[in-house]
């Protein structure tokens, strides 16, 4: 075991609740809990945990959940059952303004579904966020991590993309309570709007997401790079639209010189980090390029600057590339360096199409639409946005 070059082991926290493996979006859904149990079995089995204090925590509370979502809303979450549902009827009439479940009665491709065990689920993934959150502020670790978090979308009073409980928000506020600014930077593939919304007025939190903005691409009109921020947030969110195919030398042309801008001018106390896998090359949803060593370079770079580091999942819907990707996260945060070949495992026969190697090659002939213009264009807006901060 190895340092990593950029500095010394730092003393990690890990949340991982199997309670949340068996969650189950439907059948076709394409978000599967599931993937976060693949992770913690790799992560298990190159032997990570013993390198990381295990976050023991309970569920979150309402109380806990409600210190930024509406409570009617916190009500429909746990009350709400499939079959409540489907029963019809008031219930039905309240998820809806929620934007739980289907809009139409035969349509079964629903982003939100009420899913059995939906409120045991987003309390675990909210406890985890808080916990892990609690840890920095209390200094047990330097960084925690929670790759059953970062469910960016959901708002105040709404489920959104997958989300129910924004737990990065949740988490955001424990950790102000200790540190003065806290920022917070989103590499998934969608734009981070629910963390955004919650503090696009704030001074005290700054928002950074990367994130695809092409024809349709969910959520649609957000993150413009032209959207800064309001009254004492203004020019403290950051966003960077993206057209598809970037790839890695791209994406760090453009990630290392904002985030060390933003880092100069805002001198965050914390970094908050939504990690999502949907960025990297081949992955469902996502129409991007990054290798898993692309992605966690962006986790390295954050870590490098040694300040509290809370680590979140997110999106990543191609499975076996999430899980790899998490795991050498986990490795990265740790200051661990682990082999390509992936140890016998019980997921392992998931990952034979990439030959066994946690490091699968990423997609070729994509064509890459960020052009030097467009990327040239963004960067010379964002960093113009960012001087507004200097002292
Ligand atoms: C953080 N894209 C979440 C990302 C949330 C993306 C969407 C789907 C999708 C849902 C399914 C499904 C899907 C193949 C993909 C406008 C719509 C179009 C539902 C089909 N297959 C994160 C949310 C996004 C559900 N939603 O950032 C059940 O794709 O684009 C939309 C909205 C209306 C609803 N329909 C899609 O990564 C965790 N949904 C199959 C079955
Ligand atoms: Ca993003
Ligand atoms: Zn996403």
């Amino acid at each position: 075991s190895q340092s990593c070059p950029d500095g010394p082991k730092r003393r990690v926290c890990y949340y991982y609740d199997r309670g949340i493996a068996g969650v189950d979006y439907g059948e076709d859904h394409v978000m599967v809990p599931r993937r976060v149990d693949m992770a913690h079995a790799l992560i298990r089995s190159y032997g990570l945990l013993g390198d990381m204090a295990r976050l023991r925590t309970r569920p979150a509370t309402a109380d806990e959940i409600s210190s930024f979502h509406d409570e009617g809303y916190v009500g429909l979450l746990r009350d709400v059952t499939p079959e409540g549902f489907a029963a019809g009827g008031e219930m039905t009439h309240a998820a809806k303004g929620f934007n739980v479940g289907a809009f139409a009665k035969d349509d079964r491709s629903v982003d939100n579904p009420p899913i059995a065990g939906l409120w045991d689920y987003c309390r675990r993934y909210a406890g985890g966020s808080l916990a892990a959150a609690r840890a920095l502020v209390s200094g047990e670790a330097e960084i925690a991590i929670n790759w059953s978090g970062g469910l960016h979308h959901a708002c105040r009073e709404r489920a959104s993309g997958f989300c129910y409980v924004n737990d990065i928000v949740v988490a955001i506020h424990e950790l102000l309570g200790r540190f003065r600014r806290v920022l917070y930077v989103d590499i998934d593939v969608h734009h981070g709007d629910g963390v955004e919304t919650a503090f696009i007025d704030s001074a005290r939190v700054m928002t950074v997401s990367f994130h695809q903005r092409t024809k349709n691409f969910f959520p649609d009109g957000k993150g413009l790079v032209e959207h800064v921020g309001v009254g004492d947030g203004q020019y403290r969110a950051v966003n960077v639209p993206l057209n598809e195919g970037m790839d890695d030398q791209g994406y760090h042309g453009l990630f290392r010189p904002i985030m060390a801008k933003v880092m100069e001018v805002f001198q965050p106390e914390a970094i908050v980090m939504q990690c999502g896998g949907d960025s990297l090359s081949g992955d469902r949803l996502g129409n991007q390029n990054l290798s898993i060593a692309g992605h966690a370079q962006c986790v390295r770079f954050m870590r490098s600057y040694n300040l509290p580091l809370l680590l979140l999942g997110g999106g990543g819907y191609t499975v076996n590339h999430v899980a790899a990707c998490w795991c050498y996260e986990t490795a990265v945060a740790i200051g661990k360096e682990i082999d390509d070949a992936i140890p016998v495992h019980c997921y392992d026969s998931y990952y034979r199409s990439q030959g066994y190697k946690l490091h699968y090659p990423v997609a070729k002939g994509i064509k890459n639409d960020n052009t030097d213009f467009h990327v040239t264009r963004t960067m010379s807006i964002v960093m113009r946005n960012l001087t507004h901060l200097e002292a």
